[in-house]
């Protein structure tokens, strides 16, 4: 009998096309998502760059392309907590990708009621769904997509480890080794409920001994992969505008419509990628490789390389003959920050690194050129402060 995944926010970015991708490799497939960054997206008057269709009509292509059938849940797991432990209990999931969360800094730090959305949603999710875990009885084994930020963009001179540090305490003349979560530095209130949940899975895994998998990503770029570009109704998701565009996807959409890349402050600022089809690579491998019972969680950094931002406007102007403009940097962070990043539990699984290169950011460019028309140029500029 095929594994039963539930997909958590598997309408959005990342989640979509990690949906199609188990259901390819022969997961049965539940998404279950409440269709809130669809509702953001009207409160915000603004649109996915790429005319992504409704969710019916994503699943009933997918099952008419490839014969495999997706289920699709609307429930709102920070709120329906009943609903979603009764599905559980009847479907009896093998594993629970969990990416369904308010995931953009910017829009957590626009004002009081965006911050206290993000942090009911984002940390009542993620509690709802280790207290139903535990509540089923069940063996499933949690894979959550955690930031890159939960680490902060300092470090010391050091890789980051993942997720553990072995430090030496010194107090009372007392010296004593002990094993520690490397310690959080959250950027923002998005990036603090990230950091919120890696302490609720220390504890559920510690009490109950649930099995966790943690994966600590960078920022995610490029728009489709294998399975989104079987067909136009498949088309991933393509945020550009200042809430919820990410910086590599939104230069590269500036790029192909031909506005200035907007880089904020210096452009010293360094940062971890990885490219979409990567992302759904890695949450396989993380499904094939689940820690044992009784293992600590597991934390995986989930980025594949390093870049500066200015090194990656240098980089898109080059090809495209871009203008760079540098605008004030809405956001409390460090000008300049050097970020080294080990990524070595899942090189050790078989990761093939999709890194940056040149055919590639042309793909994006040429999915922004494409529906170029769609784009609203007044979405463009941050509006979201993070000290008013
Ligand atoms: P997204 O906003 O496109 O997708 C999140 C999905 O979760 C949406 O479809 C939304 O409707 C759903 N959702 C949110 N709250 C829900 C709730 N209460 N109940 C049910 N569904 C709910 O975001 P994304 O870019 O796909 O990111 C997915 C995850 O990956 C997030 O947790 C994010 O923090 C993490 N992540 C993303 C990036 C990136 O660059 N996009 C990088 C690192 C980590
Ligand atoms: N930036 C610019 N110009 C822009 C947009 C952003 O210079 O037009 C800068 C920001 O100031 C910041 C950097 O680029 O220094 C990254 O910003 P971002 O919006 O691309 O990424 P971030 O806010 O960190 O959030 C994104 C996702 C989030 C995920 C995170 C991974 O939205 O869900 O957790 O990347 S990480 O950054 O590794 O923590």
């Amino acid at each position: 009998m095929n594994k039963k995944v539930f997909v958590l926010g598997g309408d959005g970015f990342c989640g979509w096309p990690t949906a199609l991708r188990l259901s390819n490799e022969g997961y049965d497939v539940t998404i279950i998502d409440n269709l809130s960054r669809r509702k953001i997206d009207i409160d915000l008057y603004c649109e996915s760059l790429t005319p992504i269709k409704p969710i019916d009509k994503r699943l009933s292509r997918w099952k008419e392309l490839t014969g495999k059938v997706i289920d699709f849940q609307l429930i709102d797991i920070a709120l329906e907590y009943d609903v979603f432990l009764e599905l559980i209990n009847e479907k009896r999931p093998d594993a629970i990708v969990h990416f369904a969360e308010q995931r953009s800094a910017p829009y957590s730090m626009k004002n009081s009621k965006t911050k206290r959305y993000t942090v009911n949603n984002n940390i009542s999710v993620t509690h709802n769904v280790l207290a139903a875990i535990v509540e089923s009885g069940l063996d499933i084994h949690l894979v959550h997509l955690g930031t890159m930020g939960v680490y902060g963009y300092g470090t010391a001179g050091i890789s980051i480890p993942e997720g553990y540090l072995n430090v030496t305490i010194k107090k009372d003349g007392i010296e004593a080794d002990t094993e520690i979560l490397y310690p959080a530095n959250p950027g923002s209130i998005y990036h603090t409920t990230k950091t919120l949940d890696a302490l609720l899975f220390f504890y559920y895994n510690k009490n109950d001994k649930l099995r966790i998998t943690d994966l600590h990503q960078g920022i995610v770029w490029g728009t489709n992969t294998t399975e989104t570009k079987m067909h136009e109704d498949l088309v991933n998701r393509f945020d550009y505008d200042g809430d919820y565009g990410t910086v590599l996807n939104r230069f590269l959409m500036q790029a192909a419509i031909g506005h200035p890349l907007t880089i904020y402050g210096t452009g010293g600022q360094t940062r971890a990628f990885i490219h979409i089809n990567n992302t759904a690579d890695c949450i396989s491998l993380a499904l094939q490789n689940p820690p044992s019972n009784g293992e600590r969680v597991k934390i995986f950094n989930q980025a594949t390389e390093t870049h500066t931002l200015i090194e990656l406007a240098g980089k898109i102007s080059k090809l495209t003959n871009a203008e760079i403009k540098h605008i004030d940097n809405p956001r409390v962070e460090d000008a300049k920050n050097n970020l080294k990043v080990d990524n070595d539990n899942f090189l050790n699984v078989g990761l093939n690194c999709i890194k940056l290169q040149d055919g590639l950011l042309e793909e994006v460019m040429e999915v922004a050129e494409k529906y170029k028309d769609r784009a609203d140029q007044s979405k463009i500029l941050p509006t979201s402060k993070w000290r008013k």
